[in-house]
C-alpha cells in the first residue's frame, strides 16, 4: 500500500492517470503545482491532446506558511471533500465537482475552474459581478440552512457534527482571529507605523469583551455545518458563475462566521480601494458596489433562509410566532462581529489579505490598514447593537470620512 508522501508533479500526473472517466487512455499529460495558499500542495494537470484538465490537491501534514514547526493533521483533507460533496448536494453549479478522495496521500482531485478567477485578484482589478450577491447568499443560505437542526433531523445533526469535528483547523482559527491579534504573539505581524493603533486595540476593553462574546460563540456553538475559511481567495468568480473552494476549516460553527467572512473579505478590498481605483470618482463607485454587493449577500441569504425555513422546516418549535425574526437578527449580529473580527486580523494577525498588503505605496496602503482596523473595530464593538445591514454601510461610509479628516 502506498505511505503518506508529498507529490512531485510526476507522482500527481500518475495519480490522475488512475482517476476514472477523466482523462482518454493516450493522454498526454502536463502538470504544474500551483498553490499559493497557506496549507496545501495544488497541481494543475491537463491533457495538452484533449484539453481535459483537472485538480489534485494534497493536505500536506504541516502549515506551508509557517513550515514543519506547525503540525497540522491531514485529516483536513477528507472534511474538505466530505464537505465539498455535502455542499454540492444543495448548491450543485456553486462548489467544484469532486471526482476522487485518497485517505492515505490526504488527495482529493476535483474539477479545474481555471476559467474563473479567484474573486480577491479580480476585486483589485474593479471587475464587477453581477451575479455573486444572489449566488453566494443562496450558497449561504442552502448550505446552512440544510445543515442545521431547522433542516435536518436533530439526532443525524449530532452524528455530522461529530463526523466534522475539525479541532486542529478550529484551533488555528481561535488563536489567529480571536486570540493573536488582541496579544503580543510571535506569530502576529503588522508594520510598525500601526504601533499606536496596535496598542488602542489591546487596552480597549470594552472591544476585549465584544471579541470575548464572539469566541465564545465560534468554540460552542454547533449551528451549521460552515464553510470555516469563506474569504475572497477561497471564491473563484466569473460575472456569469460563483465558485466555493477550500472548505478544510469546516465544522459545526455559527453561522454568523461564514457570511461575515463574505462581508469582512468584500470590506477589506473597500479599505484598500484607494490603491486598486483609477481616481476617486472611481473609487467612489467601486466603494459603492462594494457596499452594495455586502447588502446584497445579506438580503439574498435572508431572503433564502426565510424561504427554506418557511418551505423546508423539520422543526414544529421552530414555527413559534415569533422565532423566526428573533433568529434572524441573533445572525445578523453575529454576521457584523465576525466580520469585524475577521477585518482586525489581516491587518495584524499572521495572514494578510493582498488587497491590502500589495499596495505599494506606503501612506496609501497604511490609509487602507487604518480603515481595516476602525472598520473592524467599529463592527465588533456594535455588532449586538445592529438591527439592519445597512447599520454595516453606515458605519464603513462614517470610517472613510473619519479616515480622511485624521489623515
Ligand atoms: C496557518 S493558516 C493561516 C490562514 O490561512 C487560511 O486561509 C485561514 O484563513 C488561516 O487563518
Ligand atoms: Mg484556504
Amino acid at each position: 500500500m502506498t505511505q503518506y508522501h508529498p507529490l512531485s508533479e510526476s507522482d500527481a500526473i500518475s495519480f490522475a492517470k488512475c482517476l476514472s472517466n477523466i482523462f482518454p487512455s493516450d493522454s498526454e499529460l502536463v502538470c504544474h503545482e500551483i498553490g499559493d495558499g497557506n496549507l496545501n500542495l495544488v497541481f494543475h494537470i491537463t491533457d495538452t491532446k484533449s484539453d481535459k484538465s483537472v485538480i489534485i490537491k494534497q493536505a500536506l501534514p504541516y502549515a506551508k506558511v509557517v513550515g514543519e514547526s506547525w503540525p497540522l493533521t491531514l485529516d483536513r483533507a477528507r472534511i474538505e471533500s466530505e464537505a465539498l460533496i455535502a455542499q454540492a448536494q444543495v448548491c450543485p453549479t456553486l462548489v467544484p465537482e469532486v471526482y476522487a478522495y485518497d485517505p492515505t496521500l490526504a488527495v482529493t482531485a476535483m474539477e479545474d475552474l481555471s476559467d474563473h478567477v479567484i474573486m480577491r485578484k479580480g476585486l483589485m482589478q474593479t471587475v464587477r459581478y453581477p451575479l455573486f450577491g444572489e449566488h453566494i447568499g443562496t450558497f449561504l443560505a442552502r448550505t446552512l440552512f440544510y445543515s442545521s437542526d431547522l433542516g435536518m433531523n436533530q439526532q443525524d445533526k449530532k452524528r455530522q457534527v461529530d463526523n466534522f469535528i475539525n479541532p486542529d483547523l478550529c484551533k488555528i482559527t481561535e488563536d489567529l482571529i480571536f486570540d493573536h491579534p488582541y496579544t503580543d504573539a510571535d506569530t502576529n505581524n503588522y508594520e510598525p507605523h500601526l504601533q499606536d493603533e496596535v496598542d488602542l486595540i489591546r487596552n480597549n476593553e470594552a472591544l476585549l469583551l465584544e471579541v470575548a462574546i464572539l469566541r465564545e460563540k465560534f468554540l460552542t456553538s454547533s449551528q451549521a455545518l460552515l464553510h470555516g475559511d469563506l474569504h475572497t481567495g477561497s471564491i473563484f468568480v466569473t460575472p456569469e458563475s460563483t465558485k466555493v473552494i477550500d472548505p478544510e476549516f469546516a465544522y459545526y460553527g455559527p453561522m454568523g462566521f461564514d457570511i461575515g467572512a463574505v462581508c469582512a473579505n468584500l470590506m477589506l478590498n473597500f479599505a484598500a480601494q484607494e490603491a486598486w481605483s483609477a481616481d476617486s470618482d472611481a473609487c467612489k463607485n467601486y466603494r459603492s458596489y462594494l457596499t452594495d454587493t455586502v447588502k446584497e449577500v445579506w438580503t439574498v441569504f435572508e431572503r433564502e433562509f426565510r424561504a427554506l425555513w418557511t418551505e423546508h422546516g423539520v422543526d414544529r418549535i421552530a414555527r413559534t410566532t415569533g422565532y423566526q425574526d428573533h433568529y434572524m437578527l441573533q445572525l445578523l449580529r453575529d454576521t457584523v462581529g465576525f466580520a469585524g473580527c475577521k477585518m482586525v486580523r489581516r491587518v495584524i494577525g499572521l495572514a494578510h489579505v493582498a488587497d491590502i498588503d500589495q499596495i505599494e505605496n506606503s501612506e496609501v496602503r497604511e490609509r487602507a490598514q487604518r480603515i481595516a482596523l476602525h472598520l473592524g473595530q467599529q463592527f465588533i464593538l456594535h455588532h449586538r447593537e445592529a438591527n439592519s445591514i445597512d447599520d454595516i454601510v453606515e458605519l464603513a461610509l462614517k470610517c472613510v470620512i473619519l479616515e480622511k479628516t485624521v489623515s
